[in-house]
């Protein structure tokens, strides 16, 4: 058997699953840029290639006796991709298209991939369920969006089977809380243990989808075993189908923690941020038979 190449394997997302599939005994070749992973977070089995998911060659090489691909490489942040246009379309639809382009040429080697609640938009209290019409308004919702259409498109071309997995808010150990774009449960547990207090932007009645990414990872293995069973064009959440506001998540986070409560201040509402954020984790259970088994109180207990 050959090995998993793993696009963003030293990201947060990236390096627990490569440690799940090192774990199962299989071989994986990471390649990164290195932006924004971390090399010394990289178990000394897994095989580092540092460059740019954007350079054909290097793919194509990383994919010489592979198995399958796991593309995680991405510019992940909502702010910088509206900031850096040209420069995250770049990294997030053409390198996308360079790995699928890649892997039909290695022979058609399934490729899994995040995409993002992102594509929803603004859904109001609908829960996003995966035949919604989708609706982003970042740009980096849009190029999601257009990695799953020509992920969709390669596989009615030429048979590519390829998974697009719509992911929640994300979090659990490893998440850089020092970044810019970090994840509020990050932030928040930062908060507490430098006794800052949160800032909330705007009134804290935004609600999100938590999923803890233990699950995220389950889920990602799920859909490479589904491509391998029959070879097909997968699209679906991973979510919990449940969603918190943030006074609450930062309430669960006092009581789990003990101790006194950090205290909140309300900032201004962030430009163009989403109200709600829930989605339907039916497709889910259907077709990769999972279930995000982390409740927010189990994840956030854990990382306490
Ligand atoms: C998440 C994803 C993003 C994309 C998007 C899709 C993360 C880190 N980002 O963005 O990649 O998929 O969903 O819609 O998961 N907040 C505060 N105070 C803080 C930090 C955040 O009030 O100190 C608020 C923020 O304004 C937002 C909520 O918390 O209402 C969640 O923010 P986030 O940055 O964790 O994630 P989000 O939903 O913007």
């Amino acid at each position: 058997m050959g090995h998993w190449l793993v696009t963003g394997g030293a990201g947060f997302i990236g390096h627990h699953l490569v440690q799940a599939l090192l774990g199962r005994g299989d071989g994986v070749v990471v390649l990164d840029d290195l932006s924004a992973g971390r090399a010394e977070r990289l178990p000394a089995e897994a095989r580092l290639v540092t460059g740019d998911v954007q350079d054909a060659a290097l793919v194509a090489g990383c994919l010489r006796g592979a198995r399958g691909v796991f593309h995680l490489a991405a510019i992940v942040s909502v702010e910088r991709c509206a900031q850096d246009l040209l420069g995250a379309h770049r990294v997030n639809l053409a390198g996308t298209l360079t790995v699928l382009d890649a892997a039909r040429r290695a022979g058609n080697l399934p490729v899994v991939f995040p995409s993002s609640a992102a594509v929803y938009g603004d859904a109001g209290e609908r829960t996003c369920a995966e035949d919604m019409a989708p609706a982003p308004i970042s740009p980096y919702g849009a190029d999601k969006l257009g990695c799953e259409h020509h992920a969709r498109i390669l596989h009615g071309l030429h048979g590519l089977p390829t998974a697009a997995l719509r992911l929640f808010n994300v979090y659990g150990p490893g998440q850089d809380p020092h970044s810019p774009y970090a994840g509020v449960i990050a932030r928040f547990l930062d908060n507490r243990r430098a006794g800052r207090p949160h800032v909330l932007h705007g009134d804290g009645l935004q609600t999100r989808d938590f999923v803890e990414v233990g699950d995220v990872v389950r889920a990602l293995l799920a859909a490479q075993d589904r491509l391998a069973e029959k070879p097909r064009a997968l699209l679906c959440n991973v979510c919990t189908g449940r969603s918190i506001s943030l006074l609450d998540l930062a309430a669960t986070l006092d009581r789990l923690g003990g101790g006194a409560p950090t205290p909140i201040r309300h900032g201004p509402a962030r430009p163009g941020d989403i109200r709600h954020s829930r989605g339907s984790a039916a497709r889910m259970e259907a077709s990769l038979g999972l279930r995000a088994a982390t409740t927010v109180e189990t994840g956030l207990a854990r990382l306490l």
